[in-house]
């Protein structure tokens, strides 16, 4: 990939094709694969710069867990963590996204030189970061969650994943509209992992991108080193979950979609060159093997 992209490129990647790449740094005691290891600012900001090395387009900044089974930190608190990681990030000039779902923490971040809102609730959590995003003009990404973090693990039941959740985002994306933020701005996520099962994750990444980009937006995915990966692969801890990531990124690429979220950055830069490349070889849909 060549140089970082911009905003408008990722709003508009699910038409050029772009690959666009946020690389995740979550400065939280307690996240599932990486929780404590970027707590301290000087550790934080080392490992934004290895990332945007890397190719990272997009720095997406998390004080929060939202891991299966996770309490929730106050806003206070999520603030109190960003006050010098943020900035330092910010001014390496890359755009970063917060990952909350308080108004309150995102208004701060987007004071602090963030420029997306990364809202895993969908706005639900805390409607005014809904106005707030309107008001600032910033992106917005959108994402599907069923139940909260503490319960959303707890024998999650669909009839119909797939349609379900695009139900649920074209929903939500009326819901920001009528707040007063522009659909182009809006990116949407069918929240991989998010109170589901494996089987809603292997549907969502299989069928589900396609649906999703039926809402003329967009589609962020994040499989990263998650728990589904580990129930095909086997037990080992997250950290040994590249493998897995990697499969299901080119798959979700294949799909369609263009914004991955993903702690592995250089891995998988490399995958999508190869992937994209193949894929737009004159030989696709040509010879095959019978
Ligand atoms: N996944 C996590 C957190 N934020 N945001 C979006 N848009 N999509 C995702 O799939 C997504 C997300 C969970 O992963 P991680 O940040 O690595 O862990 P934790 O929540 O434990 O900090």
């Amino acid at each position: 990939m060549s140089a970082r992209a911009t905003i408008d490129e990722i709003l508009t990647s699910h038409h050029s094709g772009r690959a666009v790449m946020m690389g995740i740094l979550n400065i939280t005691p307690d996240s599932f694969s990486d929780g404590g290891e970027f707590f301290d600012p000087p550790a934080a900001r080392a490992r934004a710069l290895r990332m945007l090395e890397e190719g990272a387009d997009v720095i997406d900044i998390g004080a929060e867990s939202t891991r299966p089974g996770s309490a929730g930190v106050g806003p206070g608190d999520q603030i109190h963590r960003l006050r010098d990681v943020l900035p330092a990030v910010a001014e390496t000039g890359a755009p970063v996204s917060i990952d909350t779902t308080s108004a309150e923490v995102a208004a701060f971040a987007l004071e602090a030189g963030a420029a997306i809102i990364n809202d895993v609730s969908a706005g639900r959590d805390d409607p005014r970061i809904l106005s707030l995003a309107a008001e600032r003009k910033s992106q917005l990404v959108l994402m599907h969650m069923l139940g909260r973090p503490r319960t959303m693990q707890d024998n999650p039941h669909y009839d119909d994943v797939v349609a379900e959740v695009r139900e649920f985002l074209a929903g939500r994306i009326e819901a920001a509209e009528e707040a007063g933020v522009e659909r182009g701005r809006i990116i949407v996520d069918p929240g991989i992992g998010f109170g589901k099962r494996l089987e809603h994750n292997l549907a969502l990444l299989a069928g589900g991108v396609g649906a999703m980009l039926e809402l003329g937006r967009p589609v962020l995915v994040g499989p990263s080193r998650k728990r589904f990966i580990g129930e095909l692969t086997g037990p080992e801890g997250a950290s040994r979950r590249l493998g897995g990531t990697l499969a299901a990124c080119l798959v979700a690429r294949r799909r369609g979609a263009s914004i991955f979220r993903v702690h592995d950055v250089g891995p998988v830069v490399e995958a999508l060159k190869v992937f994209d490349a193949i894929e737009g070889s004159p030989a696709v849909g040509g010879h095959t093997a019978d």
